[in-house]
């Protein structure tokens, strides 16, 4: 029997949270080892296994994988997530790194002075609000399918359910003018698969709070 893909990283969502949801959402299970202390991570950086020195890594199919970008459509062609074509998976590109940009600033806000943190995230809902979530819905509106590419569930609608939760954990009304992008939440959580994520005990991680996030400074020694 193949071994489950092992996944490295610290005990927080960060870049590596799309790389679980997407494994969770492909029904495959997964290990995860966590890095806790400057000195581990400075040891995979010292074994040479992670290709830029850097994490998310993962140990899948024989390879150790590193960049998240890379990982993410490894998986999304591995699963069968990725469209029927290359326009397919053009598509499902532009819309996974749109929701991928998008769930970056708002782990980037968490790093940085509190002063500055509030703004930050009032910033991330309000471009949520105009500049990403309208795309989505309209791509929905101009097609009229149930998932946002070929009619089939893919890499890019699971990771618009990621970045919509995570956008409504900052304020919880922010899809209430989008009726489809509402549907297609409802839809995508009810697979079974994703379902099976949402519920308590799962690998999903909780948004950082303080402690994890002095933890990851610690870790990748920031300052
Ligand atoms: O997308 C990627 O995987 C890379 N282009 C960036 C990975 C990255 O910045 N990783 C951080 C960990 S916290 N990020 O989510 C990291 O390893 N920082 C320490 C370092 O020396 O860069």
């Amino acid at each position: 029997m193949a071994t489950k893909p092992k996944l490295y990283y610290f005990r927080g969502r960060g870049r590596m949270e799309s790389i679980r949801w997407l494994l969770a959402a492909a029904g495959v299970e997964f290990e995860e080892e966590f890095i806790e202390t400057a000195e581990q991570y400075e040891k995979l950086q010292k074994d040479g296994r992670l290709l830029f020195g850097q994490v998310p890594m993962i140990e899948i199919d024989g390879m150790v994988l590193t960049q998240t970008r890379a990982i993410l459509s490894y998986l999304a062609a591995k699963y069968d997530l990725y469209g029927k074509d290359l326009k397919e998976t053009v598509r499902i590109n532009m819309y996974a790194d749109g929701t991928l940009d998008l769930m970056l600033m708002i782990a980037l806000a968490a790093f940085k002075p509190p002063a500055e943190k509030e703004e930050s995230l009032a910033v991330v809902v309000q471009k949520a609000q105009t500049r990403y979530f309208p795309v989505f819905e309209k791509i929905l509106k101009d097609h009229g399918q149930d998932f946002l590419v070929g009619n089939k569930f893919s890499w890019a609608d699971i990771q618009l359910l990621e970045a919509i939760l995570m956008v409504e954990e900052l304020n919880a009304s922010v899809l209430s003018d989008f009726r489809l992008l509402q549907a297609l939440k409802t839809r995508v959580s009810n697979l079974p698969t994703v379902k099976k994520f949402l519920q308590p005990g799962s690998p999903r991680k909780p948004p950082l709070d303080e402690k994890s996030l002095e933890q990851a400074k610690k870790i990748f020694r920031i300052k």
